[in-house]
């Protein structure tokens, strides 16, 4: 009898160290199972959810760049059983604060096929109800997104691929994706390197996806002052973009190309929030500095190659 009970204890044990592992960032599992949270815990829960007898259109997929517009009920993407996932996603905002999300829901490239996406198709517009969207180009949407456990240590150790998703149950600064509750549906995708600025392209209450064939532009190229050349010691170089707060300026110094994973960033943050961190580049003796501009809804600009020497 004794023995029976201490079986129980220790298999109870078991199981809740298993479920703690199973739910931090590091530790994704596909979820296809809808949690069922209270609503109550959302901060802009759906209100209309649940109507008995059917729902209005809550996501249409549409634009040029799709063979069929598609009109989808929340009940409509909830029942999509092989094209829902739940995730951890690690982001940067634009301050920049640095922080998790969980997310559950359904996988947007799922969408974009079975609304027939065509090969033609450049550039996927994410449009929320209260007029906020955000483009990207099909190669920022299709290509590879991640997810960094040590986001916060400045580590890309443990990195894990994550899709985009709309996901209707989510929630910020937790790893725990059994805290997240409903909510409209939001965009959520992973980072492409540890300073990939995504917190702004997490959409909220997205309600249409516009796919277009129209090509999205290319950012123009970064500008540097003083103009390259011979300079005076003790002077630093200042990189800047026509577009400064829509693009991150990734540059090296040891004349090899800049790329969004190893190169440092030269404006981590947004010009009307710490333009402080957005430091000059000093230069002592040689140097050749090599900069592009990323940012969402157009192709990188072209490298721009500055080279000084101090006089
Ligand atoms: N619909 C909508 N989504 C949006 C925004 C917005 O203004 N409207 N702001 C974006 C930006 S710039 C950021 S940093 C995050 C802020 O998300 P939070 O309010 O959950 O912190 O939402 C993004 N999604
Ligand atoms: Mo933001």
């Amino acid at each position: 009898m004794k023995k029976s009970l201490k079986m129980i204890g220790a298999v109870a044990l078991l199981l809740a160290i298993a479920l703690s592992l199973a739910i931090g960032c590091s530790q994704q599992k596909p979820a296809t199972d809808a949690a069922k949270s209270p609503e109550s815990l959302a901060g802009d829960a759906v209100q209309s959810e649940g109507k008995a007898g059917g729902e209005q259109p809550y996501l249409t997929i549409r634009g040029d760049g799709v063979k069929r517009e598609s009109q989808y009920t929340l009940e409509d993407l909830k029942s999509m059983e092989d094209s829902l996932t739940g995730a951890c996603y690690s982001t940067v905002n634009n301050w920049p604060v640095k922080k998790f999300f969980v997310g559950r829901g359904v996988l947007v490239d799922q969408l974009l096929q079975k609304a027939g996406i065509k090969e033609e198709a450049q550039t996927i517009v994410f449009k929320a109800a209260d007029g906020y969207k955000i483009a990207l180009t099909r190669e920022q949407l299709e290509g590879k997104r991640f997810s960094y456990p040590a986001l916060l240590q400045g580590s890309t150790q443990g990195a894990q691929e994550v899709p985009a998703i709309l996901a209707w149950e989510y929630r910020e600064d937790t790893g725990d994706l059994s805290e997240a509750v409903p909510g409209k549906l939001r965009l959520l995708l992973g980072q492409q390197g540890l300073h990939d600025v995504v917190t702004a392209a997490y959409v909220k209450g997205v309600i249409a996806v516009e796919v277009l064939t129209a090509a999205p532009g290319q950012w123009e190229a970064v500008q540097a002052r003083p103009a390259p050349g011979p300079v005076k010691r003790g002077m630093s170089i200042e990189l800047s973009h026509p577009e400064q707060d829509q693009v991150r300026i990734y540059y090296t110094t040891n004349g090899s190309m800049p790329d969004v994973y190893d190169s440092m960033v030269y404006n981590p943050s947004a010009t009307y929030f710490q333009p402080e961190l957005n430091k000059p580049l000093p230069v002592d003796g040689l140097v050749t500095i090599k900069a592009m501009a990323v940012g969402f809804g157009k192709r990188d600009s072209p490298v721009a190659t500055f080279e000084y020497e101090v006089r």
